[in-house]
């Protein structure tokens, strides 16, 4: 008979690479626990008629082993064969596809096109790579980030991989999401969690669309689960990407005091950056717990160490028990 611990529930809700780190960490940490990780969809889109998932793709890729360590997205070892031919005919080919990474754009189009579910087609390809966590996309629906600039409208991967997020932004939208509705598997793995956790993702960008489905903010404040999260900002600045350039954009300030303006109400406690100790004050504030921690992840072993630290923290605070 499996212990009764099997059956404790972990939650993690991600965006593209740093909240991937994060899921990582956690499941190197605790491989026996059941973990969920909950995904942001509004960054897909259609590239050379494939649809592309890039924070599906870059959580399958860090579970699995198989990141490219250096950039933190696509496959280690990929070449780019046919996106230099494309280019040889003319083609745009700033959004860089590598020919092992083209299979999973591969088999996930021809799935769709049969009818199968963005769930479904995302299990098949996590278990096919070894991976026992369940990755769970936020929707089955199209929800669209649009990036407003001055009078023109970007599609995030436009904004985020053309532009280099080298623009101005006046506004952010998600288009719909109005009719969008999380998948069942999703609000099923809240309501059963033990423990919550978002990760240290872009707020705007990466947990906003989640958190802007129809019931999604309602099924984790329900939940019975001891709630936390892991500031994505360090001293101002973001781990990685536009996150302090997009904060002020929804008027939270890009700090560990903006991150806990965004998860007030919401989480029991937010970890950030020792380097950010003089935020303590600002976090209490606005009904969170600080607590203070090394949360840069510069390696596996940085990030497993992270999961530990936050489960021992929520244990010491909360009577966490995983
Ligand atoms: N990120 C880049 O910075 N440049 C790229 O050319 C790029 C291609 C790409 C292809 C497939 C994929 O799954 C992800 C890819 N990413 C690329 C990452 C992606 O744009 C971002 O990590 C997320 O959308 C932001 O979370």
């Amino acid at each position: 008979m499996k212990s009764a611990s099997v059956y404790k529930r972990i939650v993690i809700f991600s965006g593209g690479v740093g909240g991937a780190k994060m899921a990582r960490g956690f499941y190197l940490a605790y491989p026996e626990k059941q973990s969920s990780v909950i995904v942001n969809t509004a960054d897909d889109d259609v590239f050379y008629g494939l649809y592309i998932s890039p924070d599906l793709d870059t959580v399958i890729y860090h579970l699995s082993g198989l990141v490219n360590p250096e950039q933190g997205w696509g496959l280690a070892d990929d070449t780019y064969t046919t996106l230099k031919q494309l280019a040889a005919l003319g083609d745009e080919t700033w959004f860089k596809l590598g020919d092992r990474d083209l299979a999973t754009h591969l088999f996930r189009t021809k799935k769709l096109n049969e009818g199968m579910r963005l769930t479904e087609i995302t299990g098949i390809i996590s278990r096919a790579l070894g991976i026992s966590a369940r990755i769970l996309p936020m929707t089955d629906d199209r929800v669209v980030t649009k990036i407003r600039s001055g009078s023109k409208e970007l599609s995030f991967q436009e904004y985020f991989v053309k532009k280099r997020w080298q623009v101005h932004v006046d506004a952010v939208r998600f288009a719909g999401v109005e009719s969008a509705r999380p998948t069942t598997d999703v609000i099923i793995a809240i309501k059963e969690a033990n423990f919550i956790l978002f990760a240290p993702s872009n707020p705007v960008v990466s947990i906003g669309p989640i958190l802007s489905l129809k019931g999604l903010r309602e099924a984790v404040k329900n939940s019975g689960a001891i709630k936390a999260a892991v500031s994505p900002i360090i001293q101002g600045k973001a781990l990685k990407g536009p996150a302090a350039q997009l904060m002020p954009v929804w008027s939270l300030e890009p700090s560990a005091a903006g991150i806990a303006d965004f998860y007030r109400g919401l989480v029991n406690c937010l970890f950030i950056d020792h380097t950010d100790k003089k935020m303590t004050g600002a976090v209490r504030e606005r009904g969170l717990e600080p607590v203070v921690a090394d949360i840069t992840m510069e390696d596996s072993e940085g990030a497993t160490r992270l999961a530990r630290t936050i489960v021992d923290h929520c244990r010491a605070l909360y009577g966490l028990d995983l």
